[in-house]
């Protein structure tokens, strides 16, 4: 999943997370499944992009995460969790649980297992992925200088926040230019 985030005029916040992944690995329908509560056994492929709005509530505060589903790989490289889906196929496993857990630390990534058919893992995998960007975009602006005297509530309105990978090697222009934000 990739992640950037913004805030919005309100004091909550809205997230927006990428699902990205090989073909038919259950994208769709693990969004399908957390937005929704359905399922579909013959999902259509995806055509271009669509995305849906899920409230999160993380410490009190109404998180909306607006998660987008792609049919193409995404060539963004900030990645926090890796997701293994469909656990429902026992028999048919080509990853083991401990090579998915040992690839996710090489990287640096959260690792969770779910079930899209079953709904085991689904919204923890989104809650998650969640707490991960609340957090680490408290510790960016308690820690950037011009915003140490605001709470994280406060920053102006329509900014983007870029969250990067902690170990990522690219870094983009804004970044590099003016810290964590840009209009
Ligand atoms: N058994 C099982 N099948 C799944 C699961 N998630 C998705 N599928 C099936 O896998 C196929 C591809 O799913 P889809 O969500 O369209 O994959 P996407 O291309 O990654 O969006 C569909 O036939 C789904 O019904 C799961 O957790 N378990
Ligand atoms: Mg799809």
């Amino acid at each position: 999943m990739d992640v950037c985030s913004e805030e919005e005029q309100t004091e909550d916040y809205l997230f927006k997370i990428v699902l990205i992944g090989d073909s038919a690995v259950g994208k769709s329908n693990l969004l399908a499944r957390f937005a929704r509560d359905e399922f579909y056994p013959n999902s259509k492929s995806t055509i271009g992009v669509e995305f849906q709005t899920q409230k999160i509530d993380i410490n009190g505060k109404e998180i909306k995460a607006q998660i987008w589903d792609t049919a193409a790989h995404s060539d963004m490289n900030v990645v926090t969790i890796l997701v293994g889906n469909k656990t429902d196929l026992k028999d048919a496993r080509e990853v083991t649980t401990a090579e998915g857990k040992s690839l996710a630390e090489a990287q640096g990534l959260f690792f969770i297992e779910t079930s899209a058919l079953d709904s085991s893992n689904v919204s923890s995998a989104f809650r998650t992925v969640v707490e991960e960007i609340y957090h680490i975009l408290s510790r960016k602006v308690m820690a950037s200088s011009d915003l140490n005297k605001q709470d994280l509530s406060s920053l102006s309105s329509g900014r983007t926040v870029v969250i990067q990978g902690e170990e990522s090697g690219e870094v983009d222009q804004t970044q590099k230019k003016g810290g964590c934000c840009s209009s």
